[in-house]
């Protein structure tokens, strides 16, 4: 299975959960800070302080990037490193650092992908509102345009939001993730200044000359039960009500109006009967349509579904009301996570049909298994065999016509995995967080050599 010459192989990280030195060169408070260290918030009491030490250790970092062959490298820029405050004077020790890492990632030949946002939001704008202010949309356009001006004569690649459907709906609707509002209303409005905030940004990175531009979601193809192991299998109509809906909420929702400029009307429902849409204004949805090339597609699992009538809904997907979430027949990884390799090419195929005018990355797929170190080595046939199957499934996808770029794994290192802290492992370099000692698992050796080849 040999891969198209120029297809981007590489790997994934973000700030918060790599870079540790939370308090250096001038870096403000994030909301992450304040949740990791709110008792009760992250297992075992975790926080970033210190997580991979990635903000001292970079170049070594890139060293292994370079033996693992990687041809592009998506790392996120955090905010309050800029800005402390999320606003006002740029603090030139912050940009320093980014500038380092991309000096240092072009002399290894790695190319940078740059997140504008992975979700350490200045907590001096959480606190007057947080996403669900909407000035947080015009902060994040003039940090956008920032980090563009030192950055950009070198970086072309550009991704404004990581998954919007986690920052608003974990972050503002269930708690679960920073800043830990449980307001499916706040959830809602959030959404859309997260998307408004995309759209700005956006239109500013294209006016400073910005060569690609793309927004990066988390989406899962939305299955019912059976369908998991039989694509063919024909769902109850209730049941295909309740995985359209589904499918409309997680991937439409932010889609449509990136892409075509307009809200599918389960989600203005959704608005209506939560908080209501005041804050949707006239002229925003063209906002929001700025061109962008491509779409990031971060895949890990199938949601599951069948219809439920009279559930009350989800605290994390407004909306969702009539719908129950299932449990697929399928192995799970560490994190209890249905493992559905086909459910990728599914996903990329209907995407690439649903947005034919953008590209396509996986700019996130990977597994958290419980790995241990064994006289210097660690054996993760699991993972081995999760990306084999994923990747088997992304040149599928190719094949059936959609227009896919690239494909980055989640996670070069292992870090801090938010809710759950270090105790699962995505990488496919160990990490020892006592030491800090670095160790390319099995899964590194064989990525290297799927890179080497172009192919499986
Ligand atoms: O670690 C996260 C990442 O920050 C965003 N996408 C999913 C990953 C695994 O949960």
């Amino acid at each position: 299975m040999i891969f198209p010459e120029d297809f981007v192989w590489g790997a994934a990280t973000a700030s918060y959960q790599i870079e540790g030195a939370v308090k250096e060169d001038g870096r403000g408070q994030s909301i992450w800070d304040t949740f990791s260290h709110t008792p009760g918030n992250v297992a075992d009491g975790d926080t970033g302080d210190v997580a991979c030490d990635h903000y001292h250790r970079f170049r070594d970092d890139i060293g292994l990037m370079r033996e693992l062959r990687l041809g592009a490298y998506r790392f996120s820029v955090a905010w309050p490193r800029i800005q402390s405050d999320g606003e006002g004077s740029v603090n030139p020790r912050g940009l320093a650092f980014y500038d380092k890492l991309v000096d240092e990632l072009l002399a290894a030949e790695i190319s940078p992908y740059v997140t504008l946002y992975h979700w350490d939001l200045p907590q001096a704008l959480e606190d007057r509102g947080g996403w669900t202010n909407r000035d947080t949309a015009y902060r994040f356009a003039d940090y956008a345009e920032a980090v563009h001006a030192k950055l950009g004569d070198r970086v072309s690649d550009w991704a404004t939001l990581n998954e919007p459907w986690v920052a608003a709906f974990l972050g503002y609707g269930n708690g679960v993730h920073a800043p830990g509002r449980r307001r499916p209303a706040d959830a809602m409005r959030s959404a859309h200044h997260l998307l408004l905030g995309h759209g700005l940004a956006a239109r500013r990175l294209r006016e400073a000359g910005a060569r690609s531009i793309m927004l990066v979601v988390n989406s899962s193809p939305v299955l019912t039960p059976a369908q998991v192991n039989d694509p063919s299998a024909v769902p109850s109509e209730a049941d295909a009500a309740s995985a359209h809906r589904i499918h409309t909420l997680l991937t439409r929702q932010f889609l449509d109006p990136a892409v075509y400029g307009t809200y599918p009307e389960e989600v203005l429902d959704a608005a209506a009967r939560n908080g209501g849409t005041d804050h949707i204004q006239d002229g925003d949805l063209e906002l929001i349509n700025a061109p962008i090339d491509l779409v990031g597609v971060n895949y890990y699992n199938p949601c599951v579904v069948e219809s439920g009538p009279g559930l009350p809904a989800d605290a994390a997907w407004p909306g969702s009301e009539n719908v129950r979430f299932a449990t697929a027949d399928a192995p799970t990884t560490a994190m209890g996570w249905p493992i559905v390799p086909d459910g990728l090419s599914r996903l990329l195929v209907r995407l690439s049909q649903d947005y034919p005018q953008v590209g396509l990355m996986v700019t996130e797929n990977g597994a958290a298994f419980d790995d241990v170190v064994q006289d210097g080595r660690v054996h993760d046939d699991e993972r081995v065999a999760y990306l084999d199957g994923h990747l088997r499934e992304v040149h599928r996808a190719i094949e059936a016509g959609a227009d896919l770029r690239g494909y980055l794994v989640w996670s070069l290192l292992d870090n801090f995995e938010w809710a759950e802290g270090y105790r699962r492992r995505f990488g496919i370099v160990h990490v020892d967080y006592a030491t800090q000692e670095r160790v390319p698992k099995d899964s590194a050796l064989w990525y290297r050599d799927v890179i080497g080849r172009n192919g499986l």
